[in-house]
């Protein structure tokens, strides 16, 4: 079973959790240390990605200890061209509401033939940036959705779906002080037949649970996970993005 494979079956039986590592935050031992402990926590893979200091080398070190230390599959999050062939798969992602054709396209045909070249399985995925969209808003020069444009998320993702990706993937930006809203989550998961994922802002129990009671198929979580050292609040938000107790 490839990473693609895995997910969805896993999404099958309900909402997932996705914790996301910046190889550039901690070293590749903390790393493999703290995917271990997501692991315990009901964590289901682990993306990989940041956008500013990943190198393949840092990308692979990060990538072996994770595998290593917590047997979860690992996903490649690019933030640029960078690659390794030590991370399981890629999110080839597209960030459709970018202004700048570089993000959306040019990015993607620039590392194509590498990604083909390392064997890294692709997993097909529009990235959707709404409102702050924080520093991946800003670098990928994206027009954000706001709040209460739920039509236009609406049209976006479906035209992902239609364009025959994989996934949708609807961002508030890393460290967003309001997460994607439970109505958008819900008008989107409505319209769309492929997986809906969810991330930014995300650091609470109530948080996960009202993105996973909207329809969230996957909740990812980053900066939570970097800042909380208590294991038990880390526990009871992966068990709120997967509706446990
Ligand atoms: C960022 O959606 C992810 O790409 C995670 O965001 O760091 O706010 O959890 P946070």
């Amino acid at each position: 079973m490839n990473v693609k494979e895995y997910l969805i079956a896993r999404m099958k039986k309900g909402t997932i959790h996705l914790a996301l590592l910046d190889p550039d935050k901690q070293d590749s031992s903390e790393a493999g240390s703290i995917a271990k402990k997501m692991k315990e926590a009901g964590a289901d893979a682990i993306m990989i990605g940041g956008s500013t200091g990943v190198t393949s080398e840092n990308l692979g070190a990060t990538a072996r200890s994770i595998k290593e230390m917590s047997g979860l599959p690992t996903i490649h999050f690019p933030g640029g061209p960078t690659l390794s062939k030590e991370v399981d798969s890629i999110f080839f992602m597209s960030m459709v509401n970018s202004r700048d054709p570089f993000w959306i396209i040019n990015a993607q045909a620039g590392a194509s033939a590498k990604v083909k070249e390392l064997g890294i399985e692709t997993i097909s995925l529009g990235y959707i940036i709404v409102e702050p969209g924080m520093k991946v808003g800003e670098v990928g020069k994206a027009d954000a959705i706001k709040h209460d444009d739920i039509g236009r998320a609406v049209g976006y993702a479906l035209a992902c779906e239609m364009f025959g990706m994989d996934l949708v993937y609807l961002e508030a930006g890393s460290g967003a002080d309001r997460p994607v809203p439970p109505a958008m989550i819900s008008a989107v998961k409505k319209a769309i037949s492929i997986p809906l994922i969810v991330g930014g802002g995300i650091r609470t129990p109530a948080a996960a649970n009202a993105a996973r009671l909207a329809g969230a198929d996957a909740i990812v979580t980053g900066t939570f996970i970097e800042k909380c050292s208590d294991d038990t609040m880390l526990r009871s938000v992966v068990d709120a993005s997967k509706g446990r107790r």
